[in-house]
């Protein structure tokens, strides 16, 4: 198939660009380096040292494996790039990670969350306009966010929900209570696809994905110049792979108030596993389809009891600390989303287990003098009444 990622210098996207690459497909890989921009400006570092520009990682795998990648460097808010690329290319598949994923970023400054929510949206019309005009039987992949639903006190469904209401019937979209200005982002998204596939008659798949971990894939693994990039930092590093990385520093783990905040979770290769069987089983034409992408639920407490058990058997001494949480988001909820879709087309997950974390710790030690120890511990908070930054130390 020809495939566009989107996003393809990304941590999810570089893995999943040489994932379809290495079974054949003719992908083409499109960045603008925003991620590594806002790393620079904030003077923090992937862990995993990034192996050059998009064009130089694309010419490392044509060397090692001999598979191609063709690459774009170019902003997806900007049309003049958009149109041609795909009226050029005419993918089949559209796989779009090209947005700017932190809750906590979209809350530095105003001018962050008016970012966010620039890039992100019009990223995605721009997508949705090309789509219509130049591949209307292209699929789009989405990664949306399960963040989109919140934590509401009853059942989350995958997308829909059968509601009677005064008598009457209808399957409407599944409440949406985003909680921070990126996860509304996602949620404009998600309606926008919608309209376009409801109107225009496009075919699109929404992957309401969970908190993502894990450093490595099979296709990063074949030389260190493939790696993808590994983030810590309190802006864009997620829950497991900090407290993986604090563990392996001697760093106690940052639980976020009582810790009882349960989120979907998934390891990085089924990202890849999943969106391989979207793409492999496109959505009609017509209706926007959702998944919920993720394969188990953990509250964060739960998250550091493992890590510290973990721990002890690789020989870490690893201590839980409770922070006053930068966030506002419920630490006690009930918790309970549907995952079965992606089930049913055949994913095999990779479940969590303390010898998963024992190799994260393994692979995090091997670039252990990398950490800018200085940009862990949460600085962004949700809070009004404090300043937009404060130093929790
Ligand atoms: P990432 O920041 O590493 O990847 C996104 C890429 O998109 C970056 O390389 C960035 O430079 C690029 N990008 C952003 N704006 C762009 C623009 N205007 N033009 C061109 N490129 C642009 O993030 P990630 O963790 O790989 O996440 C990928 C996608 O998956 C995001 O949409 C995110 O919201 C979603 N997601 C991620 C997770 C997770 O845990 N990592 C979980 C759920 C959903
Ligand atoms: N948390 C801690 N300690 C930390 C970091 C986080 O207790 O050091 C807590 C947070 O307070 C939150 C939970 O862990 O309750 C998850 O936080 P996170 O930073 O791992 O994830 P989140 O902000 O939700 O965002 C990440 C990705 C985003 C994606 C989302 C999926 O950055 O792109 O959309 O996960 S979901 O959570 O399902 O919305």
């Amino acid at each position: 198939m020809r495939i566009l990622v989107l996003g393809g210098d990304g941590y999810l996207g570089w893995p999943t660009a040489m994932y379809f690459s290495s079974r054949g497909h003719d992908v083409h890989a499109v960045d603008n380096y925003f991620r590594r921009r806002a790393h620079k400006d904030a003077g923090t570092d992937s862990l995993t040292p990034i192996g050059g520009s998009l064009p130089e990682r694309a010419e490392t795998w044509r060397e090692v494996t001999g598979y191609r990648i063709d690459v774009t460097e170019g902003d997806l808010t900007d049309w003049s790039v958009v149109e041609p690329l795909v009226r050029d290319f005419s993918p089949e598949a559209v796989i779009h990670y090209g947005e700017q994923p932190s809750a906590p970023y979209s809350f530095i400054t105003r001018e962050h969350a008016v970012f966010t929510q620039y890039n992100n949206v019009v990223n995605t019309l721009n997508v949705l306009w090309a789509m219509r005009d130049h591949a209307p039987d292209a699929h789009l992949v989405k990664l949306g966010t399960m963040g989109e639903y919140g934590t509401p006190n009853i059942d989350i469904e995958e997308g829909y929900i059968d509601i009677r209401h005064n008598g009457r019937t209808d399957r409407l979209p599944f409440p949406k209570l985003p909680g921070s200005f990126y996860h509304c982002s996602k949620v404009h998204d998600s309606t926008n696809i919608q309209l376009a596939c409801r109107i225009w008659g496009l075919r699109a798949t929404d992957l309401n994905q969970g908190v993502v971990y894990g450093i490595e894939t099979d296709e990063t693994k074949i030389d260190p110049r493939l790696a993808t990039r590994f983030d810590y930092d309190e802006v864009f590093g997620t829950a497991l792979n900090r407290f993986c990385l604090q563990a392996v520093i001697g760093h106690p783990l940052t639980v976020y108030g009582a810790g009882g905040q349960t989120r979907g979770y998934l390891n990085i290769v089924d990202t890849l596993a999943c969106v391989e069987l979207a793409t492999k089983n496109p959505a009609e034409p017509g209706g926007m389809r959702v998944f919920n992408q993720f394969t188990e639920q953990f509250a964060v407490n739960e998250l550091a009891d493992l890590v510290q058990r973990a721990g002890r058997e690789f020989g870490l001494d690893v201590r839980i600390e409770h922070l006053d949480n930068p966030r506002v988001e419920m630490e006690e909820h009930y918790y309970n989303a549907k995952h079965t879709a992606l089930l049913d087309l055949g994913l095999q997950p990779h479940y969590l287990s303390e010898t998963l974390v024992e190799s994260m710790f393994s692979a995090i030690g091997r670039h252990q003098d990398r950490v800018i120890t200085t940009a862990i511990m949460p600085k962004t908070t949700w809070r009004p009444r404090e300043r937009a930054r404060v130093v929790a130390e």
